[in-house]
């Protein structure tokens, strides 16, 4: 291998190193005792570590992270009097590729198919503006933070992805994934190519809604509260919370192809956007290492399903979601190194659940 030569100034320096190595020597009594430089650094560190966490991530008095709840939240409807009607090319959804929440709302665009129906525009993050920013310059804004700004001026909140914003109106109409993706779902069927594909059809709501809240709960922001705990009891309550849910889940996909059945719904999309991420940055960053998905008899392959339904996969984003959790979240990763693995090929091998649950139909 070759060896990295030095300049005549790092020579010298060098020199000058090696011969006061003795001086060093005799002043050993003098030094910091590293007993004090340890104490020292982990309280610093500690000190500054709690206090960044606090920014990222807002705790209560456990230690354990609370998301805080979105703020726009009206709808695209087609009913009278509503100021957001569907139309082609008035909305537009702002997503970061690395963000779960967004990424149910380009997995929904997808699959019902009305990627010309309603735009997207990708933001990234960006550690100097603390948050993300757009990729180019649009309604004269640069940050996310000011498109939220143009849209309510006193808004003191988070700016999240994903956006759906009104390019008409310009402003949000709504910042909730869970409430956009049933938009996008149901209002936007005039111009879908799959208009007749209900994720969220009524007579499985009550299941899709149970399964929700268990999932959102334990497993969708249950790896951030695993992630984001600040202290050791509410990183056991939220990992033992999280591996008992999914332990749950994949008892039932033994014997069921997707959460509810035979075919696909928005519960499904909720999960999958948190499964697809979990070996590549949960296990490692959120110290969810109990088990990675791949491992999960039942869980593994229908992440493999998900993954080869039509349009899914090119929605997923490996590269982005390891550079943005490894390389921003600051706190849980300093010095900002970002892993080489894992390896994620598996997710093209063949899944084989296309039969699950049909036999138990056929016995009955
Ligand atoms: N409840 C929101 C959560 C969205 C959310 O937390 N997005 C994160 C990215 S994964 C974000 O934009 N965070 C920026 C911030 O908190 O400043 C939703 O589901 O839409």
């Amino acid at each position: 291998m070759p060896q990295p030569t030095l300049s005549p100034k790092e020579d010298e320096k060098l020199t000058n190193l090696k011969t006061e190595a003795p001086k060093t020597k005799k002043k050993k009594g003098k030094s910091l005792p590293p007993k004090l430089i340890i104490r020292l650094g982990k309280f610093v560190w500690t000190t500054i570590w709690h206090l960044m966490m606090s920014k990222l991530a807002p705790r209560n008095q456990s230690g354990e992270y609370v998301r805080p709840s979105s703020q726009f939240r009206n709808f695209v409807g087609t009913e009278e009097g509503n100021a957001y009607p569907p139309a082609v090319g008035r909305y537009t959804l702002y997503v970061g590729m690395s963000c779960p929440w967004a990424h149910r709302t380009l997995v929904v665009r997808a699959l019902k198919g009305i990627e010309d129906a309603v735009s997207v525009s990708i933001v990234s993050p960006s550690p100097l503006e603390g948050g993300w920013v757009l990729n180019q310059e649009e309604e004269g804004c640069r940050r996310l933070a000011d498109l939220y700004e143009l849209a309510e001026p006193d808004y003191g909140g988070r700016s999240t992805v994903p956006v759906l914003w009104d390019n008409q109106t310009k402003t949000i109409v709504n910042n909730e994934s869970a409430e956009i993706i049933v938009m996008l779902n149901s209002e936007f069927n005039e111009f879908a190519k799959h208009p007749t594909l209900d994720l969220y059809p009524q007579e499985l709501r009550e299941k899709i809604d149970g399964w929700n809240e268990k999932i959102y709960d334990s497993v969708n922001n249950g790896v951030y509260r695993c992630g984001f705990a600040q202290t050791q009891e509410a990183y056991n309550q939220a990992c033992d919370e999280l591996f008992a849910s999914l332990d749950e889940i994949d008892a039932v996909l033994e014997k069921s192809r997707y959460l509810c059945g035979d075919r696909v719904t928005l519960a499904d999309v909720r999960l999958f956007t948190t499964l697809f991420r979990f070996d590549l940055a949960y296990y490692g960053l959120f110290k969810c290492n109990r088990r990675r998905i791949q491992d999960y008899q039942n869980l593994g392959a229908y992440l493999r399903d998900l993954y080869q339904l039509p349009g899914v996969a090119a929605t997923c984003n490996q590269e982005s979601v390891k550079q943005d959790y490894y390389g921003n979240l600051f706190p849980l990763n300093p010095g900002s190194i970002v892993p080489s693995g894992p390896d994620m090929t598996s997710l093209l091998e063949p899944h084989g659940r296309e039969s699950i649950g049909k036999e138990t139909i056929k016995q009955n």
